[in-house]
């Protein structure tokens, strides 16, 4: 019945929302070696063609992945003293959700004054402040940590794999100083890759991972029209990078992607239709649509939009980064802290682990392929309870044995 319920009986509110992926020349391996000197554009800029126009401002994001239960329950892992890179169009610092925490930036772009990071186009802005806004109602994942705004596309949301190169090397030159821990990367190719695959800018990648930063990528919007060809975006495929792919926040009706990708009902963790997938290269889920966050037009415009895509996923899981970081810093004896690599592996396997289960394919009324396997989504709660030890009683009485030997499991 459901299914054909359309889109044109109902009057049609439109919103142009931008999730952008960088793109390059499209095709396999070859083609990133060429990604040298090639110039991006805006990659999905679509439109929402929406039946039931309900709850554009949505602020269930924390309260899906039991953020807020976290914070009410480990009220000390907020981010506070770290902090998370966002590798996109630049942030505004001015902004009333992150006024004040954005310490330092770069911008690599080659267009203006390299200390000149300022958003320019929306997108960084908006990205920072699901990491990391402290509105009281739009609330990030770590609303007191740093951010620092690596700008490597303009304002038309375009760049270079050289200007990120250099954006990357910021970061390694500047990790310490700023106790970075985590990066953001919303952007990526319109191709997909099902095997990792590697590029110029993966040796920056391996260094940040091996000082133990962990590197959130954005799987990519283009599911569509690379059906049935599984995998996800390039930087998402290095080998260096978790990839991110995107369910939905809440109930919004149906959305008309501008990719052709159509959800025909949209219900709280249901695969985001656009989500590029692949069994062996998608590492984890977070919601990435809709998501309200912060505007760098809040000066003439409104303080906080919508927007949606697998971009809008991955700085949920760079800012649960930073607060698995620090809930493993402040209760793990420091013999017990991962090294090198070992951070991002053993952080992306606590997501995992203690994540909740979405199948592809169960519940997702869409016009793309599912592929009838399940992928992790972020939990909180879930995961600051695995690092946050608890006396040997209470965990008996209040949450059973059963999570108690969970809780003994030693990860590697
Ligand atoms: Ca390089
Ligand atoms: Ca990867
Ligand atoms: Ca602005
Ligand atoms: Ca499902």
């Amino acid at each position: 019945m459901r299914r054909t319920r359309g889109f044109v009986r109902y009057p049609m509110v439109a919103f142009l929302l931008f999730t952008m992926t960088v793109t390059a020349s499209g095709g396999p391996l070859d083609d990133i070696t060429t990604m040298n000197d090639g110039v991006f554009i805006p990659q999905d800029t679509f439109t929402f063609v929406l039946d039931t126009p309900v709850n554009l401002l949505n602020d269930s994001l924390r309260s899906l992945i039991r953020a807020d239960q976290a914070s009410t329950r480990f009220p000390t892992i907020t981010g506070a003293g770290y902090a998370v890179a966002i590798v996109d169009t630049g942030v505004d610092a001015a902004h009333p959700a992150l006024a004040g925490r954005v310490v330092a930036g770069y911008n690599a772009t080659g267009i203006g004054s390299t200390t000149n990071y300022d958003d320019d186009y929306g997108h960084g802005t908006h990205v920072a402040g699901i990491a990391a806004s402290n509105d009281a109602t739009y609330t990030g994942l770590v609303p007191q940590a740093d951010i620092v705004a690596v700008k490597v596309l303009d304002s038309s949301g375009s760049g270079t794999w050289e200007g990120i190169e250099a954006g990357l090397q910021w970061v390694i030159d500047n990790r310490v100083t700023h106790n970075i821990v985590a990066v953001n990367m919303s952007l990526g190719t319109s191709s997909v890759y099902n095997t990792e695959v590697t590029s110029l800018i993966s040796d920056e990648l391996a260094a940040l991972k091996n000082a133990g930063v962990f590197i959130a990528v954005s799987s990519g919007n283009e599911w569509y029209a690379n059906m049935p060809d599984h995998g996800v975006a390039y930087p998402a495929a290095d080998p260096s990078t978790v990839a991110v792919g995107s369910v939905w926040s809440d109930s919004f009706g149906g959305v008309l992607w501008g990719s052709g990708a159509i959800d025909r009902v949209t219900e709280v963790d249901r695969i985001v239709s656009h989500t590029n997938r692949s069994f062996a290269m998608l590492d984890i889920l977070a919601p990435g649509a809709l998501i309200t966050s912060a505007n760098n037009d809040w000066e003439t415009g409104d303080d906080f939009v919508s927007m949606g895509g697998t971009s809008m996923a991955a700085p949920a899981v760079s800012g649960m980064a930073v607060l698995i970081r620090q809930a493993i810093e402040e209760n793990w004896p420091v013999a017990d802290w991962p090294t090198g690599s070992g951070w991002q592996d053993t952080i992306l396997q606590i997501m995992q682990d203690y994540g909740e289960m979405i199948m592809d394919g169960d519940d997702e009324d869409d016009n793309v392929i599912n592929l009838c396997v399940g992928f992790s989504r972020i939990d909180a709660l879930g995961a600051l309870t695995y690092t946050t030890p608890e006396p040997a009683t209470l965990i008996l009485l209040t949450t059973g044995a059963l999570v108690a030997m969970r809780r003994r499991r030693r990860l590697r």
